[in-house]
Parts: structure tokens; C-alpha cells; sequence
């Protein structure tokens, strides 16, 4: 198993029976879900499943478990979220929305009782951002305006995400753009999250505040060190 895998196998010990699960986004969660999927086809394990993205949605389709998907607004609670990350410090915070899914994410990670974060040893750094752009979700019509407010009030570059398998802007799930901030320092205020969405046009941040994190799991290449 790689780090992956191990923090995903050690996730899933959290999962039981009758509970509603967010599914996040990304290639460790995807390991997640395929590990979830496998309970289920084995031990007949009964669970909803509330996706942070079309992706999630896609995949459990392909897994022979989207007739346990439920949207948000279909369900009373979230017992338990299972989510990845592209940075996360010592204190949990983390940024999110390498793969653009950062508003649902947050809206279902920050909802659930539990939000657990799975990642490999590779996502740790000192402090965030720690090099790593931080994802903004933008109106459309607000891109620009949003990116020179940015960069007039924090400093640093806000690029407006362009497609590799299409031209042009990236679409979120939301019909929205994103930017990727790339902070002028190597550490950032887990506050600017509340800064950033204060600028109008803004739709949400991939900066996610430790405190809201339950749990997270860290896979290497040998085990699992879990940060809580
Ligand atoms: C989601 O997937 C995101 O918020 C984050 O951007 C990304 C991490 O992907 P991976 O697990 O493939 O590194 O969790």
C-alpha cells in the first residue's frame, strides 16, 4: 500500500453502519470511496453518500453505488467527512481546490460532526500555504475585479485557472472560474480565509481553518500518523 491507500484503509474504520458520508474530491479520496464501495459490496454495509462534486458522483456510478447517493439538501446530517488536501500544517489547516471543488467541499466538510482529512506524508508542510497556490472560486463576471483586489490588498499573483482538456477558463460544478493566489510569502493568516471572502465576487476560499478538522490522517510509506 501506498501513503494513500494507508490513510484511506485507516479512514474507514470511522464509517459505520446507518451513517450519511461526505465524499470528497480528489485521488485519495477516490481511494476512499473505492474501499467504501468494497464494505459495501462484501459486508452489505448500509450508508448515504453526500458527493463535494460531479467527480464523486461519477465515480460512485462507476463503483455500483450511486443509488446511495443523496445531494445535500436530501439529507438531515452528515455524521462523517472524508476528504484530501493539497497542504495541511500542524495546526490542520489546510489548503483545498487543486481540483476546483473547494466550495462543496467546504460546505460538506465544514457541516459534518466529523471532518476527516486523509492525506499522504507529501501534503505536510510548516505553515500554509507553504508554496502551494490558494484556490478562490470567482463569479465569472467578478474574475478580473477579484484578482486585482487580491493582489492590491495581500500582495502576490491571482492567475485565472485555465483548461488543459478545454480551452479556456475552468468551469466549477458551481458554473463559476477559479483563481489560484499565489501568496508573496511562504506562510499566510489562516484569517485571510475571512478576508478573501469579504471582497464581492468572491464565491469561496481553499483555505480551510484547522479548527473545523477532526481528524487528520497521514499515510506513509511504512504506516499512518494521525494529527488531532
Ligand atoms: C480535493 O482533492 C481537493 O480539495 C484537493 O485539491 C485535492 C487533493 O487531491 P489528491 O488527493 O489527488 O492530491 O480533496
Amino acid at each position: 500500500m501506498n501513503g494513500k491507500e494507508r490513510a484511506a484503509a485507516a479512514a474507514l474504520q470511522y464509517v459505520r453502519d446507518g451513517m450519511v458520508v461526505g465524499a470528497g474530491s480528489g485521488s485519495t479520496a477516490q481511494v476512499f470511496l473505492e474501499m467504501l464501495a468494497g464494505r459495501i459490496r462484501e459486508e452489505g454495509m448500509e450508508v448515504s453518500i453526500v458527493p463535494t462534486s460531479s467527480e464523486v458522483e461519477v465515480n460512485a456510478v462507476r463503483l455500483g453505488i450511486g443509488g446511495l447517493v443523496r445531494q445535500l439538501w436530501q439529507v438531515d446530517r452528515i455524521d462523517v467527512a472524508i476528504d484530501g488536501a493539497d497542504a495541511i500544517d500542524a495546526r490542520r489547516n489546510l489548503i483545498k481546490g487543486g481540483g476546483g471543488a473547494l466550495t462543496r467541499e467546504k460546505i460538506v466538510d465544514y457541516w459534518a460532526s466529523s471532518f476527516i482529512v486523509i492525506a499522504d506524508e507529501g501534503k505536510v508542510v510548516a505553515n500554509i500555504p507553504g508554496g502551494r497556490p490558494i484556490p478562490i472560486e470567482v463569479l465569472p463576471f467578478a474574475w478580473r475585479a477579484v484578482k486585482e483586489a487580491v493582489e492590491r490588498r495581500l500582495g502576490g499573483e491571482a492567475r485565472l485557472r485555465i483548461g488543459s482538456d478545454k480551452r479556456g477558463p475552468v468551469v466549477t460544478d458551481n458554473g463559476n472560474y477559479v483563481l489560484d493566489y499565489v501568496h508573496p510569502l511562504e506562510e499566510i493568516d489562516v484569517g485571510a480565509e475571512r478576508e478573501l471572502k469579504s471582497i464581492p465576487g468572491v464565491v469561496e476560499v481553499g483555505i480551510f481553518n484547522g479548527s473545523k478538522v477532526s481528524k487528520a490522517i497521514i499515510g506513509t510509506e511504512t504506516g499512518v500518523s494521525i494529527m488531532e
